[in-house]
This record gives C-alpha cells, structure tokens and sequence, in this order.
C-alpha cells in the first residue's frame, strides 16, 4: 500500500457508492482523531504569485458539491442596487457607509456556508469560523474595482472560492502587479500582506485572456470573512499609528 493511499476490506458482494473525499478522511485522522498534532495553517511557500501571506488551493470543492451550491446560491435572494447582484449572510456589509456596524448583523449563516466555513477551518486555511459570507455574481463584462477589504470591519483571513468558471484576479502593491487565475471550484485565501497590503480586483473585461481566449458568461465568487470585533489590536494599532503621526507633525510644528 502507498503512504497516500488507503485500503477497505468490504465483505463479499458489498459495494461503496459513496464518495470517498480524501482531503476529509486525511482531516479526521489528523484533526478529529487527535492522533497527530493538527497540521500547520496551509499556506504556499512564499505565497502564492509571491505574494506573501497569500495561498490558493485548486479543486478545493469537487463538482457536486460546486453544482449543489450554485443550486442553493440560486434559491437565495440577490440583492441588485450594485453593477453585480450580490447576496449577504450573516452581516450585511453596508456599501454606502463601507462598514459593517451593529446594525447590519443578519443571523446566523445558512447550513451550505457554515459547512464551508468550518473545511476552512478544518483544513488550517482559516484561523477562525467566518461569520459574513458575500455571494458575488459576475456576468460577462463585470468586475470588482481594485480595493482592500476593510481592515475596521473585517479580521486577517478572506477566503474566496469561485465558482462556474475560472477568471483572472490582478493583486497591485505599488508598481508591482500580479495576475493569477482563481478556477472555478478553487480557494484563494489572504492574510497578512496579501490582505492589508496589496490591493485586489477583477478586471472588467469580456473576454479571459488565455491561451485559449475564452468568452465570460458568469461567475460565481463566495467571500467568507470575520466581523472584526470592535476595537480590536489592528483596530487600535492603526489608531496608533495615526496618533503617532499627528504628534510628529505637531512637534514639528512646534520646532
Ligand atoms: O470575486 C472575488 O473572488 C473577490 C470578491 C471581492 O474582492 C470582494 O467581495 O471584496
């Protein structure tokens, strides 16, 4: 038997019909055994394009499981006061104000998300179970302008999956720019610089630029985030800083 493989004895005239996922059986003997210490926070050395503290992870979902959630994704209500429709969970993210605040909080997240979160979790890709999950649908010439997600609102650790098909993200810090391909059923994870530092967008284009050049029709993205608690030590180290600034400014002044 190889390292990697795994062999079931079954009685004569049984059968398995059920899909065995790897990735979970691997978890539960490393995990929830307990057997082995859990394993270290997944990330790709150097990150992921060279962008550090970002990871991207293909084929974290097989194409059932892709297909069920496009299904339930669809069942839900789309909000559509933006270019893109987009759907909201846990905590409605307020575009105008560019805030979550106590106001907006939803409930708890539906059972598709919080199984999504807690793989997250499981697989050390996430340090904490998210509680904001954003559902953005792209069509064709749609995209997202390039930002960084709100460090007041959000905690370290944005997790992205894609579905339906497989589009360009372009990640900027100054006069450096990196592109990497998010394919569908992927997760793309930031934390750290990727997070705070560098910008992310998808470009509003027609077409995804290959090889092969391949007309867009719709892509699906989930986002799952951490509503960053109030005052929180980033919350407070920024405040810091600024606070550290305006000093050096009156002193200066003061000269
Ligand atoms: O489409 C994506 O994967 C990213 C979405 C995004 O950047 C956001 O919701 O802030």
């Amino acid at each position: 038997m190889r390292n990697d493989s795994v062999r079931i004895q079954l009685p004569p005239g049984a059968s398995v019909s059920k899909h065995f996922d790897p990735e979970a059986f691997r978890n539960h003997v490393t995990v929830e055994a307990g057997a082995l210490p859990a394993p270290p926070l997944s990330k790709t050395p150097g990150g992921w394009l060279g962008i550090p503290g970002l990871c991207y992870q293909p084929n974290f979902l097989c194409a059932e499981e892709e297909e069920d959630l496009i299904q339930c994704i669809d069942a839900g209500e789309w909000q559509c006061d933006l270019k893109r429709r987009v759907q909201h969970y846990g905590w409605k993210y307020d575009y105008e104000a560019r805030k979550v605040g106590p106001t907006t909080r939803l409930g708890p997240l539906p059972d598709w998300a919080t199984k999504i979160g807690q793989r997250l979790v499981d697989q050390r890709l996430l340090a904490q179970p998210p509680d904001q999950v954003i559902v953005n649908e792209y069509r064709e010439r749609q995209g997202i302008s390039k930002h960084v997600d709100k460090t007041d609102s959000f905690e370290d650790g944005i997790a992205m999956i894609s579905l339906a098909e497989s589009w360009q993200m372009v990640f900027r810090l100054g006069e450096r720019k990196e592109v990497g391909t998010l394919e569908q059923r992927s997760v793309t994870v930031m934390t750290g610089d990727s997070r705070y530092k560098w910008t992310h967008e998808i470009p509003a284009r027609k077409y995804e630029p290959g090889p092969p050049k391949r007309k867009r029709h719709r892509r699906i993205s989930l986002t799952f985030r951490k509503v960053a608690a109030q005052g929180n030590g980033r919350d407070l180290d920024l405040r810091h800083r600024s606070d550290v600034a305006r000093h050096r400014q009156s002193m200066r002044r003061s000269k």
